[in-house]
């Protein structure tokens, strides 16, 4: 039967998302274990007709896993994923920990499924998957399908991404602060020091001495780990925008040999976990709206890029759900790799 599941960061947004696709998708786990903060230890949840008591995440809570779902942060997948792994789990980490890690493969199903062929359930030693960060999976599922026809020598991202990237408490804020807007209030700043509601405002990650912010250069290097391709350029700009939980990318794309936008438009179309809407005439294009609580990231304003020679270059829009096809159900298609 089934594996036996941990779901570390159970509280969280994403560690609630991972129990509705865990349910969506009728996971075939044999039991799960809720793993959260000391705080949150005791409390009560229900999840598919069965009562669970969230418990406090040890050291020794592994024993007996075979697969330990974990976002609750970098700090925590840290201290106690290599303590899963020593206990025979396969951890999947939503967390940015290990991504960068040689060993440790990045993982989107859809387009590097072979980076963790060697891992196996139950073969009695743990391992380490990272899931990539929310704004590289939601990129990558447009980009890579045309990049596996035509490689792509070059790939300039902008980024307008969902309160959601910064946890249920950003979400939260962002509601309180558009009704104290709209009630002539001053908006609560607690989680971005700054006005959110009506306002954009340049990613909240740490700004590193290149002048990049890190969520800038998860960009950059996750999508040359993933792509296994060290030479391909890529710069990002990201920015926080106030929606709540879904992410959009503008994606220029330069190629080594044409391909034009009807080609493109064709293999997006075919493309696992895509969904295209590109309709000039009515002008509908992908929205966070439309795509959030969904499972497939939607891409559209295939074009060509005038800037550049021939059919070397490519312009598309692309939207996806950050909780979840951007980390919690990304996180489970590669469990279900596993099976
Ligand atoms: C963000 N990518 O959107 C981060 C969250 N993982 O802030």
């Amino acid at each position: 039967d089934g594996p036996s599941i941990a779901v570390v960061g159970v509280t969280g947004a994403v560690g609630q998302e991972f129990l509705s696709v865990l349910s969506d998708r009728d996971f075939p786990y044999r039991s799960i274990r809720m793993l959260a903060s000391k705080r949150s230890a005791g409390k009560q949840l229900t999840f598919e007709d069965k009562d669970y008591v969230i418990e406090e995440l040890k050291h020794d809570s592994f024993n007996g896993i075979d697969i330990a779902l974990f976002s609750a942060g970098g700090s925590i997948s840290k201290e106690f994923g290599p303590a899963a792994v020593d206990s025979g789990s396969i951890v999947i980490d939503n967390s940015s920990a290990f991504r960068m890690e040689e060993k440790v493969p990045l993982v989107i199903p859809e387009v590097n499924p072979d980076a963790m062929s060697h891992i196996k359930l139950r073969s009695g030693k743990g391992a380490l998957i990272a899931n990539p960060n929310c704004s590289t999976i939601i990129c990558l599922m447009a980009a890579t399908p045309l990049h596996r026809h035509s490689k792509v020598l070059r790939m300039v991202v902008s980024t307008y991404q969902a309160a959601s990237g910064a946890g249920a408490a950003a979400m939260e804020e962002l509601e309180l602060q558009t009704r104290e807007v709209l009630e002539g209030k001053q908006p609560t700043c607690n989680i971005f020091k700054q006005q959110y509601a009506f306002n954009l405002f340049s990613h909240n990650a740490p700004v590193l001495s290149n002048g990049y912010n890190e969520e800038e250069m998860k960009l950059v290097k996750e999508t040359r780990k993933i792509w296994n391709d060290n030479n391909v350029k890529v710069t990002a700009t990201c920015i926080r925008v106030p929606v709540m939980r879904a992410h959009a990318e503008s994606v220029n794309l330069q190629f080594e040999k044409p391909l034009d936008e009807d080609m493109a438009r064709d293999i997006l179309k075919k493309a696992a976990g895509v969904v295209v809407i590109d309709d000039r005439s009515s002008n509908h294009f992908p929205t966070p709206l439309e795509v959030s609580n969904k499972d497939d990231v939607a891409v559209g304003r295939i074009r060509r890029d005038l800037s550049q020679d021939g059919n070397h270059g490519l312009d598309i829009f692309v939207c996806g759900d950050q909780i979840r096809k951007g980390a919690a159900l990304n996180a489970i298609q590669i469990a279900e790799l596993l099976l």
